[in-house]
């Protein structure tokens, strides 16, 4: 791979190991009768076992000090040579039930295998280097997503997530994050001191099929979309299945299935390209057939690069609303999830990555990402950036995830060789 400008000999990364480490972490939650697919939602056994396990690794086979914070993001760090910020390369090992092998686990396969290469060598670098998991990354049922890297850059406070609960269960966030190391209470300690960090690096499959489609290795990431989500509940009325007649009924999923495709018309026409929106989960109260529908609450989110585009879809479906409310004699009402902004890789970051591909020889191109990361949040309190590895026919959040390792190891070796420019700057 060359030699660095600070003349350390850089060999690449690892493949055999690095196909090893994934298949090692995909013995978290793995599940047969779900279609082979993955689950390490937070607060799941599979999970909290993933979390012992990278911090045995990190621990363990690295030698790095391992720390948890009050979010129960876990960090490992190796000291630098000079007195500086950290160089921070992290993803997170939660996944979305039935979900891949590689969504966010690659990211904590890679920056584990970049730390362990520079163990091997005897060599430091001037920045501290820490590896980090974040915590609840994905959408879960407690109903807040990138819990970690949210109170890692300040943007989630105690108030906000106080009253949480498990909505199937009602076990509470509180219980679960204490369950996972972490302490809600004392959230706010989490947060970063910006000036301790210098950099954030996360690597990640790219979920859809940009790079595949074009052949092309790596991807360095320019933006990542905004994120809207919020909770529809349609209040009807339960009643007798059988008895009660067709013109009687105030049926909440029949006023439902008209807010399903009310939504997907309002993205369909107020969207260009880059905006789409998607209702991906619903429940029936009280689900039984000889039941009519009482109740259904829906989760919508819209993802779009800027806020008009979302406000635009937004204002469509509050007509709809208002439609499906009159004609269906239903109350609907909403409750906003997230509201997460789009946000910008750093130039000097993007520039590393593009610096670390074009000396590897590897064609790369700029994207956005169209799918949410903890790099979003990152990139509101220091320098952030993203590289992308193709996603084999664009799949992903569904056991088919793939991405081929030859394709891997160049992002580790492009990781690795970035993280040496940074440090050189
Ligand atoms: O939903 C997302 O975009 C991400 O995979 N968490
Ligand atoms: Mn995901
Ligand atoms: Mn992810
Ligand atoms: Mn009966």
């Amino acid at each position: 791979m060359g030699t660095s400008a600070a003349g350390f000999d850089v060999q690449g990364v690892n493949s055999e190991r690095i196909a090893q480490r994934l298949e090692e972490l995909a013995r978290f939650g793995r599940s047969e009768a779900s279609g082979g697919g993955w689950f390490r939602g937070f607060g799941t056994e599979a999970e909290l076992r993933a979390r012992e396990w990278l911090r045995d690794l990190w621990h363990k086979v690295l030698g790095l000090e391992v720390r948890m914070d009050t979010a129960a993001n876990l960090w490992g760090t190796m000291p630098g040579r000079e007195a500086l910020p950290a160089l921070v390369l992290g993803s997170h090992h939660d996944t979305v039930p039935n979900g891949g092998q590689f969504d966010g686990a690659l990211g904590l396969v890679l920056a584990t295998e970049v730390v362990q290469r520079l163990v091997e060598e005897g060599y430091r670098l001037r920045h501290p280097v820490q590896v980090v998991s974040f915590t609840a990354e994905e959408p879960n049922p407690f109903q807040v997503s990138t819990l970690g890297s949210r109170a890692a850059a300040g943007v989630l406070r105690v108030e906000d997530v106080r009253k949480a609960v498990h909505i199937r269960t009602g076990v509470s966030l509180r219980d679960a994050l204490q369950a996972a190391g972490g302490d809600l209470d004392r959230l706010d300690r989490a947060r970063l001191d910006p000036a301790g960090v210098s950099a954030y690096l996360e690597c990640h499959i790219e979920q859809g099929k940009r790079l595949w489609s074009r052949g092309m290795p790596l991807g360095v990431v320019t933006a990542i979309t905004g994120i809207y989500r919020e909770e529809v509940v349609v209040e009807g009325e339960a009643n007798h299945a059988g008895t009660t007649l067709m013109a009687d009924r105030r049926d909440a999923l029949c006023a439902a299935a008209e807010l399903v495709l009310g939504f997907e018309e309002a993205v369909v026409r107020g969207g260009g390209e880059e905006i789409v929106g998607t209702i991906g989960q619903l429940e029936v109260r009280p689900n039984a057939p000889n039941i009519v529908p009482g109740c259904v609450s829906l989760i919508l989110e819209v993802r779009s690069p800027d806020r008009e585009g979302t406000a635009k879809v937004l204002r469509a479906f509050d007509e709809c609303v208002r439609r499906v409310e009159a004609g269906r004699r239903v109350q609907v009402r909403r409750v906003r999830l997230l509201d997460q902004e789009a946000s910008w890789m750093d130039p000097a970051v993007i520039g590393a990555l593009e610096r670390a591909a074009a000396e590897l020889g590897e064609p790369y191109m700029l994207l956005s990402s169209m799918a949410g990361h903890d790099a979003t949040h990152m990139a509101r309190i220091t320098r952030a950036g993203m590289l992308f590895v193709p996603s084999v026919g664009g799949k992903s959040h569904c056991p088919e995830e793939e991405s081929r390792m030859e394709d891997i190891a160049k992002a580790g070796d492009a990781l690795l060789r970035a993280l040496l420019i940074l440090d050189e700057e």
